[in-house]
Formats: C-alpha cells, sequence, structure tokens
C-alpha cells in the first residue's frame, strides 16, 4: 500500500445481495482493500436509526422498509481517497439516472431505481467513521443474519 489509505464503509443493501459477487469483484478490481466484511438483517429501528438524516422526507418510509426487507452486507474500504472513489464508483443516488449518466457504475448495473439503488456509500470521512462504527462495534447483530421467519436456528 502506497500513499495515505483511507477508510470508507460500504453497505450492499438487500436488493444488491443477488449481486454480491459481481460487487465485490468490481470493488476489488477497482483496488480497495476490504478490511471488514459481514452480513446483517437490519430491524426496522436499525434501519430508521441509519438513515435518520432522512427522517421525515416523503421516501423514508419505503427506504427503511426497503433496508429492513432483507440481507445486507456490511464493508469497510480502505484506499486512497476511498471516500470519493467508492461514491464514484456507485454513480448517482437514482439507478435510472445512473444508467444515463454512467452506465458502469453499480448502481447503474445493479440497482432498480431510486429507492432500491443495490449499494450505500458513506459522504465523508466522518461519517464513514460512525457507519461503520454502527455495523461493526456499536450494534451487536448476532451471529445469525438470517431473515426473520428463518427456521434453520430453531
Ligand atoms: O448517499 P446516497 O445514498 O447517494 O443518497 P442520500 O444519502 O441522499 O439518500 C439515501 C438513500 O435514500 C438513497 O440511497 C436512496 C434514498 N433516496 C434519496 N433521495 C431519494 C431517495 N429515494 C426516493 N424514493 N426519492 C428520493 O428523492
Amino acid at each position: 500500500l502506497q500513499g495515505f489509505q483511507e477508510t470508507t464503509f460500504a453497505l450492499i443493501k438487500p436488493d444488491g445481495l443477488k449481486n454480491m459477487g459481481r460487487i465485490i469483484d468490481m470493488i476489488l478490481a477497482n483496488g480497495f482493500l476490504i478490511k471488514e466484511l459481514r452480513m446483517c438483517k437490519l430491524s426496522l429501528e436499525d434501519a430508521q436509526n441509519f438513515y435518520k438524516a432522512h427522517a421525515g422526507k416523503p421516501f423514508y418510509e419505503a427506504l427503511t422498509q426497503f433496508m429492513a426487507n432483507g440481507l445486507c452486507v456490511a464493508m469497510d474500504l480502505v484506499a486512497e481517497n476511498a471516500v470519493k472513489r467508492w461514491r464514484t464508483l456507485l454513480g448517482p443516488t437514482n439507478s435510472e439516472e445512473a444508467r444515463d449518466r454512467d452506465p458502469s457504475s453499480i448502481r447503474a448495473l445493479f440497482g432498480t431505481n431510486n429507492t432500491h439503488n443495490a449499494c450505500h456509500g458513506s459522504d465523508s470521512l466522518e461519517n464513514a467513521k460512525k457507519e461503520s462504527a454502527f455495523f461493526f462495534r456499536d450494534r451487536n447483530f448476532g451471529s445469525c443474519a438470517r431473515l426473520e421467519n428463518c427456521t434453520l436456528c430453531i
């Protein structure tokens, strides 16, 4: 590793899970090192907490329901300018717009629309630290990350 390495936080959202392999291939091909990785199932409360900055906006309910309705994959990604480079690789927030503006981006390739956009990326180093702590330290997601109603453990 050369230069100043920074860590950003990345999240594969529930709609991106089926393309997790291809998303991770793109992460590695773009020179990121994956420092932490875990699969987890957010409760609705977790999702509301994670997106609390958007509380009250018209899309908040749909967004938080969607985030709590499947498995996510949380990652700490290390690279030079990791925050900016991961946001660039993600492309525009709205996957429909991403397909016009940046067709090789992750959201263009694997997302559907403005809510279902495959992946999240922190927008600043400060938020990367907070979001990483939320997933890897503050919150105990337990060792089982299976969906609710799963009967494999009981
Ligand atoms: O940092 P981003 O994920 O690119 O965007 P953001 O932090 O502004 O918004 C967080 C998520 O909320 C985003 O990934 C998708 C959803 N979202 C943002 N703006 C809209 C939205 N969903 C809908 N339906 N409409 C919006 O205008």
